[in-house]
């Protein structure tokens, strides 16, 4: 005898509706494998940061490589080698504690000398342990991989004086750091922010560092609990100067010494490469860390404290009078005025005992490429 009607309908739908739960399953299953990580939209992803150069021809340098595989190779170089370093990592790690959350080293607020006679021989002799410019804890693991970016051209003096002094201070912070000098080749006028996202860029070769200092040549920091570290939010270090009364300049002030993550400094498409001479690409970042809706965090006062060497505006770095028309422009000129868009040629990378020197070529103002092109 066959089951009840009642109950052979019953099943039938039952098994139908199980079918339908099992489909439902599988589609929204190939929907999240096809979608990724959320991004928000402002986001730039790699497959914009390798296009979108190429609507900046301003900038592109006339000799210059193709943007496209340049930058692709400057954002992928540090996955492959991010391989090997974890696993250079994993081996360190199996031998190697993790540095204490406070360094045991530190000493707090440090009398600093900026001794004429000093020379390089005598602070590469008292920094033995640093390698090509990089340095590591010898005996615990480092929290965090740190590349300091210098921008620099002419100012020998004040780059011996911070050597001097910023060697031994991120030792006793137990930092695995680099220094990175990137010195402008020629004379056309001083480009600090492109300087620096060139920096980011050629360090990320190197190594696939977690976190960027972007520093000023003069600025010397006083107090070793001013950490060269990244938080979950950018970070200004600078909140005094001696010049400034180690007063906070303005609110909303962001230059000297900053520190973002890779990451935070890539969503902001990093710094512009527009602002030719002194001022304004400071505010700049601000502006683009803002729109991201990233809060600028800074140390207490008392910690967070500069020397700045004295020195008088440099040649070739006059103000940029064209600062607060950009400024104003930043909301719209963010995403394609920045590390996607940043041409330049290398030149040279030396690796002196101290630091890495990259020596480039970053162009000129359009005005002065227009001028040139005329006289040819
Ligand atoms: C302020 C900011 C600085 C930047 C600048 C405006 C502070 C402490 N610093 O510095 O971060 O926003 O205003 O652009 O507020 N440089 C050279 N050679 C040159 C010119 C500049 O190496 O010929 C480098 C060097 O690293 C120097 C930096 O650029 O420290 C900033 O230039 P500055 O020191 O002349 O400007 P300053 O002190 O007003
Ligand atoms: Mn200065």
């Amino acid at each position: 005898m066959g089951p009840c009607p009642a109950v052979s309908l019953f099943t039938r739908k039952a098994k139908f509706l199980l079918l339908l739960a099992l489909c439902l399953c599988v589609l929204a299953w190939i929907a999240t494998l096809t979608n990724g990580p959320v991004k928000t939209e402002q986001e730039p992803t790699l497959p914009q940061v390798q296009n979108e150069g190429k609507e900046d021809a301003e900038l592109k340098l006339e000799e210059g490589p193709e943007k496209s595989s340049v930058i692709r190779n400057q954002l992928d170089k540090p996955a492959e080698d991010k391989e090997e370093q974890e696993e250079q990592g994993t081996e360190d790690k199996a031998t190697k504690a993790s540095c204490p959350e406070e360094s045991p080293l530190l000493r707090g607020e440090m009398k600093l000398s900026f001794k004429p006679t000093l020379t390089l021989g005598q602070v590469e002799g008292e920094n033995q342990a640093v390698v090509e410019g990089q340095y590591e804890p010898a005996d615990c693991m480092a929290r965090q991989s740190v590349a300091i970016l210098i921008p620099h051209r002419n100012r020998e003096k004040h780059l011996l004086y911070l050597l001097y002094h910023l060697h031994p201070f991120l030792q006793r912070q137990q930092i695995h750091y680099g220094i990175y000098i990137i010195h402008q080749a020629g004379d056309s006028t001083f480009n600090r922010a492109k300087l620096l996202n060139v920096g980011y860029l050629e360090a990320l070769k190197d190594y696939s560092w977690d976190c960027f200092i972007f520093h000023d040549v003069d600025l010397v920091p006083e107090n070793d609990r001013n950490l060269y570290t990244c938080e979950n939010q950018p970070k200004h270090l600078v909140v005094g100067r001696n010049s400034t009364g180690y007063r906070l300049r303005y609110k909303g002030y962001f230059g000297g010494v900053t520190a973002m993550t890779k990451e935070q400094f890539f969503k902001v498409n990093g710094f512009p490469n527009t602002y030719w001479g002194w001022g304004g690409e400071d505010d700049d970042l601000r502006i683009r860390v803002q729109l991201q809706g990233m809060k600028i965090v800074r140390p207490l006062p008392k910690v967070a404290r500069y020397t700045m060497v004295f020195h008088k505006r440099d040649n070739g770095n006059e103000v940029n009078q064209d600062r607060m028309r950009l400024l104003g422009r930043t909301p719209q000129m963010w995403r394609k005025d920045g590390l996607n868009s940043c041409s330049y040629k290398t030149l040279s990378v030396e690796r002196p005992p101290l630091y890495i020197n990259v020596t480039v070529d970053i162009g000129m103002p359009p005005s002065a490429a227009r001028v040139k092109r005329m006289a040819v």
